[in-house]
């Protein structure tokens, strides 16, 4: 991982989760990407709470999905969560169904303590997944659909067994800055600064954003982990526009 351009900076927060200062990470992953990372973002006791709540109470399902061509099951649980009216999602030739924030109301609390550390967000849909164990996986993929807009910004919020996420740079020439450079990708890595990979192991109560061109430039994945065999529940909450 770059050190380069890593920050730690303090933001001091009010309400629940808070009367503390929250530790964050800023990563500039460069060319106007930048990732943030709260390792302790909700409380212990909460957290839990809020796992096994989750863990009991979401209709979880395992769609059958399409992605290069072939059908799979989904390998992870998962829900979708939505305020009425918006574009309908659909992600690898599957559209999901709406369920209501009002039928979960920890869903809002979590919500609420989101938009508290993150002043000026307004999320509206909100994907939870849930790794069984760690043949549970999300392949490298891109939130870049078009109801999300150019620059999204994704908050996830993670509960349980500690996973690693990665995030890749697309092999594109966008991504290199659009300079059309032929130069080999080592020699524009050093001139940037920017590392093309980063590692994140995302604990208990954490929460990472993702901003800027991250999703446009960028692949992210949750791979299999043969050591990582207890559940781990994750909520990506995003702005449908
Ligand atoms: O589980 C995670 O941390 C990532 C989930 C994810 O990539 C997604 O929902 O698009």
């Amino acid at each position: 991982m770059s050190l380069l351009k890593l920050k730690a900076v303090s933001t001091p927060t009010d309400g629940d989760n808070t009367n503390h200062t929250l530790k964050k990470r800023i990563i500039d992953l460069g060319n106007a990407s930048e990732v943030i990372y709260i390792q302790r973002f909700t409380p212990l006791d909460q957290s839990w709470n809020w796992f096994d709540y989750l863990d009991k109470h979401i209709p979880w399902t395992r769609p059958t999905i399409h992605v290069f061509g072939k059908s799979i099951v989904q390998p992870r649980d998962t829900c979708y969560v939505a305020t009425p009216g918006l574009t309908q999602l659909t992600y690898s030739g599957y559209q999901p169904h709406s369920y209501s924030w009002d039928d979960y109301p920890p869903l809002k609390d979590i919500l609420e303590a989101v938009h508290k550390a993150l002043p000026g967000s307004s999320f509206n849909s909100l994907l939870i997944n849930r790794y069984k164990g760690g043949n549970d996986y999300v392949g490298w993929h891109a939130d870049d659909e078009k109801l999300y807009g150019p620059t999204p910004e994704i908050a996830s919020v993670s509960f349980g067994c500690e996973r690693e996420f990665i995030l890749k740079k697309k092999p594109s020439k966008r991504s290199n800055g659009g300079n059309g450079s032929e130069e080999p990708a080592k020699k524009r890595l050093k001139k940037n600064n920017h590392a093309d990979k980063h590692t994140f192991t995302l604990k208990h109560g954490s929460l990472l954003v993702m901003r800027g061109y991250t999703q446009r430039d960028w692949h992210h994945s949750v791979p299999k982990r043969a050591k990582a065999e207890a559940t781990r529940i994750n909520l990506t909450f995003r702005r449908v526009l």
